[in-house]
């Protein structure tokens, strides 16, 4: 057997032709060079070495300026491993390498890249069994198979830009020490609320820190019961841009990009005209008696939701920041398997909406659902604290005391998994809008884990990371791809003892592509397939609503109707009929979030929902 090392190996004429004089040391990141090339000898080669490997003293091959290249080791058969004098480019490598291959005795030659494994940050609650008592599950939902969205082999791609901006709107900020003040933006407090404001400062002012949220048994109306602040943007903040890889607490998606918080939410939520303003300063507009934004988002997160319609001033203020080209991502809301067509901001256009799936896959009990919704990640569903989302807390209960951990689960908190991934997607690819952002997004989802989620309910599938990181590099296809058509047939008919059965064949997509089928079906009830059967237990007249999608984009919603006539079982049902979509709602116009809550240390476990 041969041994290589110190070996001569004149007669392979190594001589490298330099390229220029930036091929030593140009600028591509440490994880894209090399210093390590592997030579396979051919047949003339080996002998050569052979001939040449016993009795020489070690010398060292020299490059045409004189420097020395290193042989290392012998490698497999007929191969060796050799050091060159400096650290190079992958590119630059390749062309060493392609030079030497056409040598005399060697048959081929490869740059020796390193290999990483996928990136796991060192923050101490991030990974699993870190902490067996409080925490064994670690930050499960950014690398879990079932449920996670895939991070660590996004973080291989990019771990973010302090060019990006993520605007939270929501209760404020407090600082924490796993937030980099530094990455802070100096953001606004928009809460106009005099009353409710206990900031010190009433109504609207430059500081958006969260002076808590708790509220006394019946503050916000009669019957409604005390709370606890909330810490609630921080909560969402964290799960952002959290510092990662520093040794401390949890691990944030982006890495590097900047928050801009902006205060709308305070004691008995806020008011929809503070809301609409703000994301239109986010994205760079002007407000009346507001200085001027400097350093517009690149994202807005709304973790937030109200009732009702999308109304005008929300859509056109959704619109405004979206022509600015801020991406603008809403939780569905956690009205419990209500439909987003009656939650606001999630039934407004241009908005990504993210719904919520637990730890196993199956969809989140307090999730809302429909097509409008876009996209799942997971949001965490209890008892269980540590199936629920690990991010920054405060101790408090009024004021901020101390800085905390807590488990925490929504909507709130897979929207902001979706604004993280949009902020890397943008860290990749500056020039995405965000619809197109929207569709990579859509089109890079993986399937739902379980059958309790659905494209009718969920979206396209579950946030995929990865995916999105690898497709916002190059969008071209998704670009060029043109939205199906979708077609609901009917009108329908029948009676309540009947199966209905729902034609959706008139759906095409004019690229030819494969098509999915997600229906409403107006009574609470969702289908897949191309021609689904449902039976309405009640008569009345019902929206039977149609989205198609081709496996990147979805279609314009497709509408007809059915109605059911009493049948038999009409007789025995007791008033009731109609259109059931909007009827679990209370017609409360507050903003509602909900949150489940474990501080960290374990010692206090309440579930929330505000209102
Ligand atoms: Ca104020
Ligand atoms: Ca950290
Ligand atoms: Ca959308
Ligand atoms: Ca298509």
């Amino acid at each position: 057997m041969l041994n290589f090392r110190g070996l001569v190996i004149t007669g392979l004429c190594l001589a490298i032709a330099q390229a220029g004089s930036t091929a030593w040391a140009d600028g591509s990141a440490a994880r894209s060079r090399t210093q390590q090339l592997i030579i396979q000898l051919d047949n003339i080669g080996q002998r050569q070495a052979q001939a040449t490997g016993s009795g020489h003293a070690a010398t060292s091959l020299r490059l045409p300026d004189g420097r020395q290249v290193r042989v290392l080791r012998s490698f497999s058969s007929n191969g060796l491993v050799v050091e060159l004098p400096d650290e190079v480019s992958l590119d630059e490598a390749n062309r060493i390498a392609a030079e030497m291959a056409s040598r005399a005795g060697v048959a081929s030659v490869q740059p020796d890249k390193r290999f990483y494994p996928a990136l796991t940050p060192n923050d101490p609650e991030y990974p699993r069994d870190a902490d067996p008592v409080n925490n064994p599950f670690g930050q499960w939902y950014l690398f879990e198979l079932i449920a996670g969205i895939r991070m660590p082999t996004a973080w291989d791609l990019s771990t973010g830009s302090a060019g990006v901006a993520v605007a939270v709107i929501d209760t404020g900020i407090v600082s924490h020490r796993d937030l980099n003040a530094g990455r802070i933006l100096p953001g606004y407090d928009f809460y106009s609320d005099v009353v409710n404001d206990n900031d010190g400062m009433p109504g609207r002012d430059s500081d958006p820190t969260d002076p808590g949220d708790a509220v006394a048994a019946g503050d916000c109306g009669a019957g409604e019961p005390a709370e606890d602040s909330s810490w609630h943007g921080l909560s969402v903040a964290g799960v952002i841009v959290a510092s990662s890889d520093n040794s401390t607490d949890i691990a944030g998606i982006d890495f590097a990009a900047r928050l801009l918080p902006i205060r709308v939410l305070g004691r008995c939520g806020g008011n929809l005209s503070d809301v609409a303003d703000a994301i239109r300063w986010a994205a760079g507009y002007s407000v009346t008696g507001v200085p001027n934004n400097p350093t517009p988002a690149d994202v807005i997160n709304l973790s937030l939701s109200g009732e009702g319609p999308c109304s005008l001033a929300e859509q056109l203020a959704i619109n405004d920041a979206v022509t600015a080209g801020s991406v603008v991502v809403v939780s569905a809301g956690n009205e419990d398997g209500s439909n987003v067509t009656d939650i606001s901001p999630a039934n407004c256009d241009n908005v990504i909406v993210a719904g919520a799936i637990a730890r196993d896959g199956s969809l989140a009990s307090y999730a809302n659902v429909g097509l409008a919704v876009d996209v799942t990640a997971p949001g965490g569903d209890g008892p269980n604290p540590e199936s629920n989302i690990l991010t920054l807390y405060n101790t408090g209960t009024t004021v901020a005391v101390a800085d905390t951990l807590a488990f925490v689960a929504g909507t709130s908190f897979t929207s902001a998994q979706v604004s993280g991934v949009a902020a890397l997607m943008i860290s990749r690819n500056g020039a995405l809008t965000p619809s197109v952002l929207e569709d990579v997004i859509k089109a890079t989802t993986r399937f739902f884990p379980d059958a309790s989620c659905d494209q009718a309910q969920c979206g396209t599938g579950v946030l995929n990371a990865r995916a999105a990181l690898v497709a916002a590099a190059n969008p071209d296809a998704i670009v060029a791809d043109q939205a199906p058509i979708a077609s609901a047939g009917g009108p329908y008919s029948g009676k309540s003892e009947d199966s209905i059965i729902f034609d959706g064949s008139g759906s095409f997509d004019p690229d030819g592509g494969l098509l999915t089928y997600a229906w409403d079906f107006g009574d609470g009830s969702f289908g897949t397939g191309v021609a689904p059967g449902h039976t309405y237990g009640v008569a009345g007249t019902y929206p039977v609503l149609l989205s198609v999608n081709d496996g990147i984009k979805d279609s314009v919603i497709s509408g007809t109707t059915v109605t059911i006539d009493g049948g038999q079982k009409i007789a025995n049902t007791s008033g009731g009929g109609g259109c059931t979509m909007l009827a679990s709602h209370s017609g409360k116009t507050d903003l509602l979030w909900w949150l489940a809550l474990a501080v960290f240390a374990g010692r206090l476990v309440v579930w929330r929902k505000f209102h």
